[in-house]
């Protein structure tokens, strides 16, 4: 099959999510085409079947805003007809089921070709920004209008079925892990970054409000008061200034190591003891599955479908949003017990397992079966 695959190429979520699958598909032999406005982080396009495609804006002085969905819906208009695509997958409603829909329209009328469209949520495409008064009519069109929808847990598909008017029925794929990446990683240097046997902890995000970043170092001071520890702080974003100030407040500065976006990101988790998310809100935490994957248990809330993830006693702890004595006190019973941790540090791999790749990327492929078998003329 030749599959069109729209994403935001970014650092993480749903980003990943896109890039990895597009090339385990093209690893099957599928003709993958990523057609994003800069090249996903993780694509090597010198890779067999994986072609990109930018999406260029021009910007004109009337504009005080460049009409992107223009540019992205004629790309793959473009796409689809010089490449012969057969299908288009887009990753994150907003604007691409839109600009998706638009090019499916004019693909049709234009060019008497029917391309279906498989649109999959990731999480604040419906949970934050998607609900705004401004986008909701659009979204919920487009959602309605793709050939096939999918949710990355069920926590989003009930999200998107409360609190818009869906006719179609969501399927939940979850996410997935390569765990041939995480498999004896030979440069684990603990020492490197705690010399004298500190314990660390990790929490990897986009440092968005989002991710409740003041809790992530409240949590760690709280931890670090009775336990020598190190914070490893990886990602880059909005918040993480205001964190770093936090931080030199608390007079932390010796103990908590601001990464940025770094490429070493399996490297420190696999030194990692704990990793902490603090999320008000998270459809899946592919974060929590990639620490897990490591060996890492995960300090969490119970935010959306964080707890799809993460077992509650078996992997790690679950904390109501905001508690963070809770955590202090969960990250502590772990730590200070070698025993439990080592059990907690086995559990977390183990459920990582379940979400190998190579036990979800066929339902994508049934998924587009499915969506190419039944196209049908657009209303
Ligand atoms: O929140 C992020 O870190 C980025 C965001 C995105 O859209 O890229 O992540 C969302 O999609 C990920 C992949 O499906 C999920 O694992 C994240 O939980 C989800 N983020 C939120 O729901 C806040």
């Amino acid at each position: 099959m030749k599959i069109g695959v729209v994403c935001y190429p970014t650092y993480g979520g749903s980003g990943v999510v896109a890039t990895e699958l597009g090339i385990q598909m093209a690893k099957k032999g599928h003709e993958v085409h990523f057609i994003t406005y800069s090249q996903p982080v993780r694509l090597d396009t010198l890779e067999e079947n994986i072609y990109y495609h930018e999406v260029n804006v021009h910007d004109y002085p009337l504009f005080e805003y460049q009409p992107y969905e223009l540019a992205l819906s004629s790309k793959m208009v473009d796409t689809v007809i010089n490449e012969g695509l057969d299908i288009l997958h887009v990753h994150y409603a907003i604007p691409h089921a839109y600009a998706a829909y638009m090019a499916k329209k004019i693909l049709l009328e234009e060019h008497g070709k029917y391309v279906p469209v498989v649109t999959t949520l990731h999480g604040t495409d419906i949970t934050l920004v998607g609900k705004n008064p401004s986008y909701k009519p659009a979204v919920t069109f487009s959602i309605n209008k793709s050939d096939v929808v999918t949710s990355v847990s069920e926590s989003l598909r009930q999200d998107t079925m409360d609190s818009f008017e869906i006719k179609k029925e969501i399927e939940v794929i979850p996410n997935f892990i390569d765990l041939e990446l995480y498999r004896g990683d030979k440069n684990c240097r603990r020492a490197q970054i705690a010399p004298n046997g500190e314990k660390i902890i990790t929490h990897i995000s986009n440092m968005r409000k989002v991710k409740r970043i003041p809790d992530i170092i409240n949590v760690f001071a709280g931890i670090r008061a009775q336990e020598n520890a190190v914070l490893l702080m990886i990602g880059d974003g909005p918040e993480r200034e205001k964190a770093e100030q936090q931080v030199r407040e608390l007079g932390l500065t010796d103990c908590v190591k601001f990464f940025g976006k770094t490429n070493e990101v399996r490297r420190l988790l696999c030194m990692s003891d704990l990793f902490l998310l603090t999320s008000e809100s998270e459809s899946f935490g592919l974060v929590a599955l990639e620490a897990m994957a490591a060996r890492v248990p995960v300090l969490s809330t119970n935010a959306g479908g964080i707890p799809e993830v993460n077992v509650h006693g078996q992997t790690g702890y679950l904390s109501p949003v905001g508690d963070v004595a809770s955590m202090v006190a969960y990250g502590l019973s772990l730590l200070q017990n070698p025993e439990r941790l080592m059990t907690f540090k086995m559990n977390a791999f183990e459920r990582a397992k379940e979400f190998g790749i190579e036990s979800i990327v066929p339902k994508y492929e049934a998924v587009y079966e499915r969506a190419f078998a039944e196209r049908h003329a657009v209303s």
